[in-house]
């Protein structure tokens, strides 16, 4: 079995684990080529991607969504250097084609970005994906698997925005921060439950402007809203920043650290939760990538052609019930041809 729809690659199993060496010791060149190979959706991804799993699960996972604009990318930069002054390694995958990372924009936060870029303990690497099935999330979660394997401490994901999308990427994170601006008044109403749901700490960024405390207003009473807490449950705090200076930069940090520390509480069953949710999500994410591609192949596959079949169907000489489970029954074939390939 390959990457959904591709057809299955063989290579030397000797190389195989040879790149899986390099990989685990944290050499960049080869992690970087399989990043650039889950990227271009390349069969050998999936398969070295089943060597890597078991050698990753040890980083700590942030991720940092918010609106375009908000300053994820310039709070990203300032975390790089707050971990690196605790002497911890810090890999980065910013999933925005527009980020600086990607050698996109050209943002005055660039000129520090160079300064990691030298600095062994760092690694940044963007996701240009578009448009794949499942694209944005899928490469991402494998792109994180590749980083913790590497041994990063830390691995932040940056997402482009706050939409669903972005939403299911951050759901393999352990703490997500949630990135705000003063100024949005009415807006904030439009923020999604989504949001509220993922986020373990909200930045209120840009702090140096006006609205700051009605923003923060704002947010606790969604909170309330949301319901009352139980008493040893984490109340969402609420940090603000000014992200081209450092300004609370520390607190966010340490207010990280402190979400990792609750969640893995002695006793506490959350962390453990919430790893059970994350594999739950990938599992169910990369099935249902396959399941896609196969019933796209059966599709194309009917008799006919696919649109022979809506003519029928609009003709109503046929009816979507029937065909429905047919196509099924054509999924499971072309599941089986699949597995006798490989
Ligand atoms: N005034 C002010 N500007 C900021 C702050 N944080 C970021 N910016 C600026 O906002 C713009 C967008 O920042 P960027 O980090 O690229 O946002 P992203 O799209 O969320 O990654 C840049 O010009 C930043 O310099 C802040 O706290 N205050
Ligand atoms: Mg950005």
């Amino acid at each position: 079995m390959g990457y959904p729809g591709a057809m299955c690659a063989s290579v030397d199993d000797a190389k195989l684990n040879s790149f899986i060496e390099r990989v685990t010791a944290g050499e960049q060149r080869a992690g970087a080529r399989l990043i650039r190979l889950i990227d271009d959706r390349d069969p050998l991804a999936f398969e070295l991607l089943q060597r890597l799993y078991p050698h990753a699960g040890n980083a700590q996972i942030i991720g940092v969504t918010g609106n375009p604009g908000s300053g994820k990318s310039t709070l990203v930069d300032q975390l790089i250097g707050a971990y690196r002054a605790q002497d911890k390694t810090v890999a980065v995958v910013a999933v925005d084609p527009s980020s600086p990372f990607s050698g996109g924009a050209i943002l005055g936060d660039r000129i520090r970005m160079r300064d990691h870029a030298t600095d062994p303990g760092v690694f940044i690497r963007s996701l240009a994906t578009r448009g794949h099935l499942g694209g944005l999330s899928r490469s991402t979660n494998d792109t994180v698997t590749v980083l913790d394997a590497m041994g990063y401490e830390r691995v932040i994901v940056e997402t482009v925005g706050v939409g669903q999308d972005e939403i299911e990427v951050v759901k393999i994170a352990e703490t997500s921060i949630v990135v705000l601006v003063p100024g949005m008044g009415d807006d904030i109403q439009a923020i999604k439950a989504g949001i509220l749901e993922i986020a373990d700490v909200f930045c209120v960024n840009k702090a140096d402007r006006d609205g700051v405390d009605r923003t923060i207003k704002d947010i606790r009473g969604l909170q309330l809203l949301a319901g009352p807490i139980a008493q040893d449950e984490w109340e969402v705090p609420i940090v603000r920043t000014i992200a081209p200076q450092g300004v609370g930069v520390d607190r966010l940090v340490e207010t990280v650290t402190r979400h990792r520390a609750y969640m893995a509480a002695p006793g506490s069953t959350l962390k453990e939760a919430r790893d059970r949710e994350r594999e739950a999500h990938v599992l169910r994410s990369l099935a249902r990538d396959h399941l896609t591609v196969a019933l796209e192949t059966a599709l194309a596959a009917t008799e006919g052609g696919a649109e022979a079949l809506l003519d029928k169907l609009v003709a109503r000489s046929t009816d979507p019930y029937t065909e429905a489970a047919r196509l099924v029954s054509a999924v499971v074939e072309v599941l089986r041809g699949e597995e006798k390939e490989a």
